[in-house]
């Protein structure tokens, strides 16, 4: 959908390495940003190609991301320089942080003189992985260049950053001592990088976005291969001006191709492209919670310790230790990361009611066996989420963390979505506390004889009898069957088993080399065989339209051409029962995708896994 000029001036970039492979290349039609040269496409590219490598959220490459739940951003970078403040000429002080370049229009030169006073000499490396060990956080994301496009390593790229650009020690490399501290420590490392660019010269002008796009692709390698971040975490992605930032789902298509050729491994965020639920492997709620869990993809909730990112002297809004415990209790029970922000001084020294706080909640999690309640933890759909506290489900037990501890023989209600047997419930932390469970209304009853544990959060550990489940099954696939048409007309040109329905084919790809990559249209058949006697949420993320029948029964209708969308559509099914199932799906132009997930109580949100699925 939303068909629009081809671009494939990128694989430029791609195309330095995969010219010596690849011998044809693509002409470059009509431009939105003019091409200096013909480009080839990426080595994995065109017809037959489905850029849909696995199911992040079962996948063993994201595995370390959703165990692991809570980590550190650092924005760092020249604008930390100024601790927030910039002193205009009149004498009047202009406030921001990050921003401060431009929310305060603070001049190039001037912004760059300041920059060359850059001294970071007491940026500790093993300081400040301490602290995120301490807080129990287990990966660190940190900038590598924010939209004022300084560099916080020796880019080869151009002479703003914080080697040739600073009064720092230039035989000093930040994110070197980073990375091996983190390392030393088993703590992940990964980079923040800011698509918009303030500095470059030629990021605004189509006509020179090309040269600047080759320097992005060429510090990207250069953080990959210098320094081999776990994960990448684009920002700046968005439409703006000043300068104009046209970057597209083109754009993103292809680098994300990009980076998955120089690392497979790697886990990328949504602003990779244009934050939607096709793009990278997790959405990036900024500063907010989502109520549930986000359909169609992995996510991470980012959030400040005060009020801004980057430093700022004057910024007393410290969260409390109890919000943040709360916060990643709320986020792991729906299944999502905490990535709790802290901003070095101009000094590099994190500020000391940033590490308190960490400290705080490194404690909580660290005690009474409560952190159970967040790593390999996460969304259960058995109960509702309670308005005392958040639950989270690891292996069959439930952690039920409860914020407002009832008055002395008071319950706490649990709602619950299907039936399950409670074989034990305690309160970490005081064990001979006992807690009463009660079948009540529509659920449980949860009666404490005691006080609370911790005022931030106390948690009640229920161990669970779960509903049963049927053996996992043993298909192997629905019949897929393509036409070389959006319409189902004429007979389908092939006929395939396919494992899963996860398909990213982008702007190029397509089911076969012999369909093309717009107008074709796949019908899946044959049967979805469910573990549990439960209803089933079924989710399609689709593009450019999509309708599925259980059971010759519509569940999903979602057949105006649309971009990336999510739909979903409630069935009860059968444990062991293998349900009729039929798709259809159509792509007339543009890019094209479609997924099937499914999530029950018992089951959290997945691709429909291959052994669920029959071809008959
Ligand atoms: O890196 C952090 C922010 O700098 C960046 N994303 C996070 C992770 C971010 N970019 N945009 N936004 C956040 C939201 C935009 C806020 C704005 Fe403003 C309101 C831009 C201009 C007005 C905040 C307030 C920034 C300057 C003033």
């Amino acid at each position: 959908m939303h068909s629009r000029t081809r671009r494939h001036r990128l694989t430029g970039v791609v195309g330095a390495l995969s010219a010596l492979l690849l011998t044809v290349g693509n002409p470059v039609t009509a431009t939105a940003r003019p091409t200096p040269a013909p480009a080839p496409r990426p080595m994995t590219s065109g017809p037959g190609t489905n850029h849909a490598t696995d199911d992040p959220f079962t996948s063993a490459r994201t595995a370390w991301w959703r165990q692991d739940r809570f980590g550190m951003f650092i924005h760092f970078g020249a604008y930390s320089n100024l601790e927030g403040e910039y002193t205009r000429p009149d004498g009047t002080v202009c406030r921001n942080a990050e921003w401060i370049k431009r929310e305060c229009k603070i001049p190039d030169e001037v912004y760059e003189r300041q920059a060359a006073t850059f001294n970071p000499a007491g940026f500790d490396a093993t300081a400040v992985v301490k602290a995120a060990k301490d807080a129990g956080q287990r990966y660190i994301v940190i900038t590598a260049k924010h939209h004022d496009g300084y560099a916080m390593w020796p880019t080869r790229q151009n002479k703003w950053n914080l080697r040739d650009h600073s009064a720092f020690d230039p035989h000093r490399d930040i994110l070197a001592e980073l990375k091996k501290a983190a390392d030393a420590a088993g703590i992940k490392l990964g980079f923040y990088y800011s698509i918009w660019d303030w500095h470059d010269p030629d990021f605004g002008d189509p006509a020179t976005f090309p040269r600047y796009e080759k320097r992005m692709y060429g510090q990207l390698k250069e953080l990959i291969d210098g320094y081999d971040p776990a994960l990448l975490w684009f920002d700046g992605e968005w439409d703006a001006d000043h300068p104009t930032n046209k970057w597209s789902r083109q754009d993103g298509a292809d680098l994300q191709a990009y980076l998955h050729g120089l690392n497979p491994r790697l886990i990328v965020n949504n602003r990779v492209g244009k934050r939607e639920v096709v793009d990278g492997d997790f959405g990036t709620p900024e500063q907010e919670i989502p109520a549930e869990p986000v359909d169609g993809q992995l996510w991470e909730s980012c959030m400040t310790l005060n009020d801004h990112w980057g430093f700022a002297r004057y910024d007393t809004h410290w969260k409390s230790s109890a919000t943040v415990i709360r916060n990643l209790l709320d986020v792991a029970g729906r299944g999502g990361n905490y990535l709790l922000n802290v901003g070095p001084d101009r000094h590099g020294r994190i500020p000391q009611p940033s590490v308190d706080r960490l400290r705080e909640a490194g404690r909580w999690l660290g005690t009474h066996g409560q952190g159970g309640a967040v790593y390999g933890a996460g969304h259960t759909g058995l109960v509702a989420d309670p308005s005392w506290g958040a639950v989270s489900r690891r292996g069959n037990d439930l952690y039920a963390s409860v914020t407002a501890w009832p008055a002395p023989g008071r319950p706490l209600h649990l709602t619950t979505k299907a039936p399950f047997r409670v074989t034990s419930a305690e309160v970490l932390g005081s064990p001979r506390q006992r807690v009463e469970v009660t079948p009540a209304g529509d659920g449980y009853d949860l009666t404490p004889s005691g006080p609370a544990v911790d005022p931030a959060a106390s948690v009640i550990r229920l161990t669970i009898e779960p509903p049963t489940a049927a053996p996992a099954g043993t298909g192997t696939g629905l019949t897929a069957q393509t036409w070389p048409n959006d319409s189902f007309t004429g007979p389908p040109a092939v006929t395939t088993t396919d494992p899963t329905v996860n398909k990213s084919y982008r702007f190029d790809g397509s089911p076969d080399p012999q369909i093309p990559a717009d107008h074709f249209a796949t019908r899946w058949t044959g049967s979805i065989q469910p573990r549990f006697d439960e209803t089933y949420t079924l989710t399609t993320v689709s593009d450019d339209t999509v309708r599925l029948w259980i059971d010759g029964r519509p569940v999903i209708d979602s057949a105006i051409p649309h971009g990336p969308k999510v739909d979903k559509g409630t069935v009860t099914l059968k444990a062991g029962h293998r349900h009729s199932i039929r798709i259809d799906y159509t792509e007339r132009t543009g890019e094209a995708h479609l997924k099937l997930l499914w999530s029950s109580p018992s089951r959290p949100q997945q691709i429909v896994p291959q052994r669920q699925l029959y071809a008959g």
